[in-house]
């Protein structure tokens, strides 16, 4: 696997330069439909703005797992590489479907460094159809690059599921957290267990390698479910870090503004919170957690220091890699067909992140 920072550079560079591809085919077919300059250059934008410039943990997790189940390894031909990078891209729109539209229900302000999408000037509820345009592109290439593959069915299949299963964690992460009443009561870490495993882990952890077990021609369902038995967990583990990171991370590294506690999130940090809090504390939390202002934003953040949140966390952080690594280590290579690099190697990516 690319282990060197200099190979994992050049294995970055190569997966970006892809992205001009795709994003061409998708221009090129607008023109083709007669869509006027201006839908094209709006288009160029919205892919250009919302897709490239995250970590690409995603994509690039389906390239790595590609190559690394693959009987040729890095040797994959050309033609394979890009299949694999434009399964690849596809789930970077996917993520770049749902984060314009997650930026507008959590009234967020940046991402990735800049003005999220719905705040640039002139976008406003336009992003919301360029949010539907983002996922459309997904299934226009899939068509075009894999229809007349035998695991072209798969592949749609994968992709509708996760979309239902993220916005299923959507709904309830949205429905536990309402704008004009404040219940803490409501949170439990049950509560956000489910809310993380759907919002995130499926389409984060689960696709990416399901994808590629599907492109190598995996088709025992014994794999997929064991994949997913050690995907589960590490998708929720990468939730609790975006929740801690929302609460503690300097936006000029994370990239983005932290807005769950303003916005009543049943976040890990609050349900942590809940569990230690004295009666006193408790009272503060109740009476600060959600309001839309920034003095009440800074009580609920000076009790998580009084309480140690980012401690706790660390503890989290080491038993989660820990027993992580403890899965990974029992699968029975020979008997699944599976590699243990493969998801040493996604863990890898994720472990102690600051953005
Ligand atoms: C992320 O939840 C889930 C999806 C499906 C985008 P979030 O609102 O915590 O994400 P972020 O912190 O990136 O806004
Ligand atoms: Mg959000
Ligand atoms: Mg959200
Ligand atoms: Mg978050």
């Amino acid at each position: 696997m690319s282990t060197t920072p200099e190979e994992k550079k050049a294995a970055r560079a190569k997966f970006e330069a892809v992205f001009p591809v795709i994003a061409d085919e998708i221009l090129d077919y607008m023109k083709g439909e007669g869509m006027p300059a201006e839908a094209l250059e709006w288009m160029n934008k919205n892919l250009y703005y919302n897709t490239p410039g995250g970590k690409l943990n995603r994509g690039l997790s389906v390239v790595d797992t590609y190559i690394l189940l693959s009987p040729s390894g890095k040797d994959i031909s050309e033609e394979e590489y890009l299949k694999a990078a434009i399964l690849g891209w596809c789930i970077e729109l996917l993520q770049a479907y749902f984060l314009v539209a997650d930026d507008m229900m959590d009234a967020s302000i940046t991402r990735r460094g800049q003005p999220c999408w719905y705040k640039v000037e002139g976008v406003s509820n336009i992003a919301i159809n360029d949010a539907f345009m983002l996922e459309g592109a997904i299934y226009f290439l899939l068509k075009k690059h894999f229809r007349k593959e035998s695991y072209y069915v798969d592949l749609l299949e994968l992709f509708h599921d996760v979309t239902f299963q993220t916005e299923l964690g959507q709904l309830i992460d949205l429905l536990t957290a309402p704008e004009d009443h404040v219940d803490l009561d409501k949170f439990s870490l049950n509560k956000h267990h489910l809310i993380v495993v759907y919002k995130t882990a499926f389409y984060s952890f689960y696709l990416p390698v399901a994808l590629a077990m599907r492109m190598v021609g995996v088709t025992d369902e014994e794999a997929y479910k064991l994949a997913l038995s050690i995907l589960i967990p590490m998708g929720e583990y990468f939730q609790v870090q975006d929740d801690v990171l929302d609460a503690f991370a300097p936006p000029e590294i994370l990239g983005k503004i932290g807005t769950d506690i303003l916005d009543n999130k049943c976040s890990w940090p609050i349900n942590l919170a809940l569990s230690l809090a004295s009666p006193a504390q408790r009272e503060i939390l109740d009476t600060s957690y959600g309001q839309k202002n920034s003095e009440a934003e800074a009580r609920v953040k000076a009790l998580y220091a009084e309480l140690d949140i980012q401690g706790k966390f660390n503890a989290y952080e080491q038993q989660s890699y820990e027993s992580l690594n403890k899965l990974i280590d029992s699968i029975d290579e020979e008997k699944s067909g599976l590699k243990k690099e493969v998801f040493y190697s996604f863990l890898g990516k994720v472990y102690k992140r600051s953005k």
